[in-house]
């Protein structure tokens, strides 16, 4: 397992955390996907070989959030 955090835009309640979240698990291989609304951080433990950042950083978009990988 791999573990990433990736900085959110775009969550404004308690209700968008949960969005986030089931987006990143929709992706196969998703061990376990925590998302805070106050430092808007995903942190995501996943198998590097079956999702990568780049997979995962598109199934929040998909949910209708920003998401980026910081560097
Ligand atoms: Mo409620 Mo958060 O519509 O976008 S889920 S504010």
């Amino acid at each position: 397992m791999e573990i990433i955090q990736l900085n959110i835009q775009g969550m404004t309640c308690a209700a968008c955390v949960s969005h986030v979240e089931k987006g990143i698990r929709k992706n196969d291989g998703i061990d376990m996907a925590a998302v805070n609304l106050a430092t808007e951080k995903a942190t995501v433990s996943y198998d590097p070989e079956k999702t990568s950042v780049e997979e995962i950083r598109q199934s929040i978009i998909s949910a209708g959030y920003g998401a980026t990988v910081p560097r």
